[in-house]
């Protein structure tokens, strides 16, 4: 690994609804990255097409998407100008070097991948060969930088793997070529996932068994960024709990996905751990509890939604921000694609 710069990159959709799981799971984890390392992230909107257009919204919806991410991005404390934030389409090495990673990717991975079993449901002949290309894309989207280290939650582990397996077999495939053009550690770094926390994967506030979702289509599931002070207190009185008060134990919290995922938000939220939450309020209902989770969240919540919505009344300066960060962006792909290029064998003009 010390051949490779150490560099961040992760990405978000832009498929509508940000949510409480993004926060927690991936945004603020990449604001706490930026003091320790040069950080690249991304509005995957390759990856959000991938889906049926009912449900990334069409053109107009999906432009308004890929604004509302980046300024969540911003709103949550990315600085863009000391780091590089940009939307995927915009630099078209992406989709070039996840052309080169289908052609290494065997098709016995991408059958073992849980989210296209998930997405793709019950009618498999259905789903796009986007979706079931995705995590080459992804693959593509780290590699183009040379990432050392992916912020994201629990449900892309797999596909961080895969990143791993793609990186792996390109560089044993090509390893005399690779050596011969003077790279020593191989070309591409094994890519480290950087999941950690109290809350990696958030659950929906009406179903402890299932992940906090920007499609599930009832509202009450989810928190989203920009909701206000009411429909945050709303959501969270409503969410299902169990009849039992919070225990002092955290082993405890291991039967009751419930009351693990609330504790887990307050933790994640206040940057303690469930253990501290539980020494606070073990032994309290969950009225009491829930009513210190709502102010909590709409003191951590509530600012970023209100710069959000100030950011949309300004599309034209993050429009800028999106070039410009692209434009940065496409200077660190660019040669990495050129090499990728150059080893496997295509005549260069
Ligand atoms: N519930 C979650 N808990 C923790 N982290 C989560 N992430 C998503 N949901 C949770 C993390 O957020 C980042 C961006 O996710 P994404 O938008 O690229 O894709 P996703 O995982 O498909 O998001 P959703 O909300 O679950 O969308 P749908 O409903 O389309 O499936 C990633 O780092 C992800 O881990």
């Amino acid at each position: 690994m010390a051949a490779f710069q150490e560099r961040v990159f992760s990405g978000v959709q832009p498929t509508g609804n940000l949510h409480l799981g993004n926060y927690l799971g991936a945004i603020k984890r990449f604001v706490e990255l930026q003091d320790r390392y040069e950080c690249i992230y991304c509005v995957v909107d390759l990856h959000a097409i991938t889906q049926p257009v009912s449900v990334w919204g069409g053109p107009k919806e999906l432009a308004s998407n890929i604004r509302e991410v980046t300024a969540a991005f911003i709103a949550c404390g990315i600085d863009p100008k000391a780091h590089i934030v940009f939307n995927q389409s915009q630099v078209h090495e992406h989709a070039e070097l996840a052309w080169i990673f289908n052609c290494i990717a065997r098709m016995g991975w991408l059958n073992r991948m849980t989210q296209f079993k998930e997405k793709a449901g019950k009618d498999r002949e259905n789903a796009s060969v986007g979706l079931y290309a995705y995590p080459c894309l992804m693959a593509a989207d780290i590699l183009a930088y040379r990432a050392t280290h992916v912020p994201v939650g629990e449900d892309q582990k797999q596909h961080l793997e895969l990143t791993r397996d793609i990186a792996q077999k390109f560089n044993n495939d090509f390893a005399e070529r690779i050596a011969e053009l003077g790279y020593t550690d191989g070309f591409f770094p094994l890519t480290e996932p950087l999941i950690s926390g109290p809350a990696t994967r958030v659950m929906s506030l009406r179903d402890g068994t299932k992940k906090m979702s920007k499609s599930d289509p009832s509202d009450y599931s989810r928190i989203n960024l920009t909701d206000d002070a009411d429909a945050i207190a709303q959501k969270f009185r409503k969410a299902k709990t169990d009849p039992h008060p919070l225990p002092a134990d955290e082993k405890e919290l291991e039967k009751r996905p419930e009351a693990e995922n609330l504790v887990g938000i307050y933790a994640a939220l206040a940057d303690k751990t469930p253990a501290d939450v539980l020494r606070e309020f073990g032994g309290a209902q969950f009225s009491t509890f829930k009513n210190a989770l709502v102010d909590l969240s709409v003191a951590k919540l509530g600012p970023i939604g209100g710069e959000m919505k100030r950011l949309a009344q300004d599309p034209g300066y993050i429009d800028g921000v999106l070039a410009d960060g692209a434009g940065r962006a496409q200077v660190i792909a660019a040669p990495v694609l050129q090499a990728v290029k150059d080893i496997v064998g295509f005549v260069r003009r």
